[in-house]
C-alpha cells in the first residue's frame, strides 16, 4: 500500500503518476480540506475535487483545479442575480457541488460522498478527506485575517502572511482510514503541496503528526520548491513574508521527524544537508507533463526511496 498526502494541484499532478505505476487498489491519497468552503450555499472541497477530475482526466492540465472546458452559464446568471462573484464555478462542477451539498444535507459523511464521486467517475484509488469535521485553513496577514480562497482568489495571495491557522482542527478527528493508512503503508508520499496551506491542515489533526512520525522510515516528501521558487501558488511569497528563506532547507525543517527523506529537484541540494535529519534525493520533481509525474513516480517506489 502506498499513500499520498495532498493538498490540490502538485499534489494531483504526482497522484496522476502514481496512479500510473501503482495498481489502484494499493494506492490510497489523504486530501486536505482545509480549502473548502461554501459558495452561493454550495459545500465546495477544492483539493477533493482537484484530485478527482484529475484521476478521471477532466483537469485542465496546465490549470490544474476545475473541468477542461467546462461552460460558465450558471455562474454568469449568478452574477446577474447576486453581483459579479470571483469564484469562477463551472456548470460540470457545479454539478459536483450540488451533489455533495445534497447528500452532506442527507446525513452522509463526505468520505461516504467522495467515494461515491470516486465510483461515479470510474476512480479506482482511494480518496480519503483528511477528516469529515470541518477544518477551516486562515490566513492571518496584514489585510487581518482571511479565509483561505478569501486570501488565495479574491485577493490574488497579494496580502502578506504572518500566520497561518486551522480552525477547528483541535476538535476534528480524521476521517476513518487516515492513520491505518498511514501505518499500514510500505511508502507514505507528502505530495509537492504547500506545507502551510495544503499539507499542515492534514498535520494538524490530532493523531496525524505522531502517525507520522512512528512512520518516518517509510515517509518520503517531494519539495514543493524548485529553485526557490514555487511551481504554482503563494508559497515562495509566504515564507518571504514569514522571515523565512525559500528553500528547500524550509522544507526540510518543516518535516523533520515526519519524513526521513526530501526529494528535491537537480542542483536543490541544501549545502548544509550535514546537519538536517533527512536524507536528501535529486530527481526531476516538475510535473506538468504525465510522462514527468509517471518518472518521479516510478522513482518514489523504486529501490533508491522504498525501502
Ligand atoms: N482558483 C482560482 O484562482 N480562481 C478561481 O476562480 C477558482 C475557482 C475554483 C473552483 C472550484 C475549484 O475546485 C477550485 C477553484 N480554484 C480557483 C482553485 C482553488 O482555489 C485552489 O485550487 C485550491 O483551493 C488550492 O489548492
Amino acid at each position: 500500500m502506498i499513500t499520498l498526502l495532498a493538498g490540490g494541484v502538485g499534489g494531483a499532478r504526482l497522484l496522476r503518476g502514481l496512479a500510473a505505476v501503482v495498481p489502484s487498489g494499493d494506492l490510497t491519497v489523504i486530501v486536505n480540506t482545509g480549502d473548502d468552503d461554501e459558495f452561493y450555499g454550495l459545500a465546495v472541497s477544492p483539493d477533493i475535487d482537484t484530485i478527482l477530475y484529475t484521476l478521471a482526466d477532466l483537469a485542465p492540465l496546465e490549470r490544474g483545479w476545475g473541468i477542461d472546458g467546462d461552460t460558465f452559464r450558471v455562474r454568469e446568471e449568478l452574477d446577474l442575480l447576486a453581483g459579479k462573484g470571483w469564484f469562477a464555478l463551472g456548470d460540470r462542477d457545479i454539478a459536483t457541488h450540488v451533489y455533495r451539498t445534497w447528500r452532506l444535507r442527507q446525513g452522509a459523511t463526505l468520505t461516504l460522498v467522495t467515494a461515491e464521486l470516486c465510483r461515479a467517475r470510474g476512480i479506482g484509488v482511494r480518496v480519503l478527506p483528511m477528516s469529515d469535521d470541518p477544518v477551516r485553513t486562515q490566513v492571518i496577514s496584514d489585510r487581518g485575517v482571511l479565509a483561505f480562497q478569501d486570501y488565495l482568489v479574491r485577493l490574488r495571495a497579494q496580502p502578506a502572511v504572518r500566520s497561518v491557522r486551522y480552525r477547528g482542527a483541535r476538535k476534528a478527528a480524521p476521517a476513518a482510514g487516515v492513520i491505518e493508512a498511514i501505518e499500514n503503508s510500505s511508502l507514505v508520499v507528502i505530495a509537492p503541496s504547500n506545507p502551510f496551506v495544503s499539507v499542515g491542515p492534514i498535520l494538524a489533526l490530532p493523531g496525524v503528526r505522531p502517525a507520522l512520525a512512528r512512520a518516518r522510515a517509510r515517509v518520503v516528501a517531494v519539495s514543493p520548491l524548485i529553485g526557490g521558487r514555487a511551481v504554482k501558488g503563494p508559497l515562495a511569497d509566504m515564507l518571504g513574508a514569514m522571515g523565512r528563506k525559500a528553500d528547500v532547507g524550509a522544507i526540510a525543517d518543516f518535516y523533520k521527524g515526519l519524513a526521513t527523506r526530501l526529494v528535491v529537484a537537480p542542483g536543490d541540494r541544501p549545502r548544509q544537508a550535514a546537519g538536517r535529519a533527512m536524507e536528501i534525493l535529486e530527481h526531476d520533481i516538475l510535473l506538468l507533463e504525465p510522462a514527468r509525474a509517471r518518472a518521479l513516480a516510478t522513482f518514489l517506489c523504486g529501490p533508491a526511496v522504498a525501502r
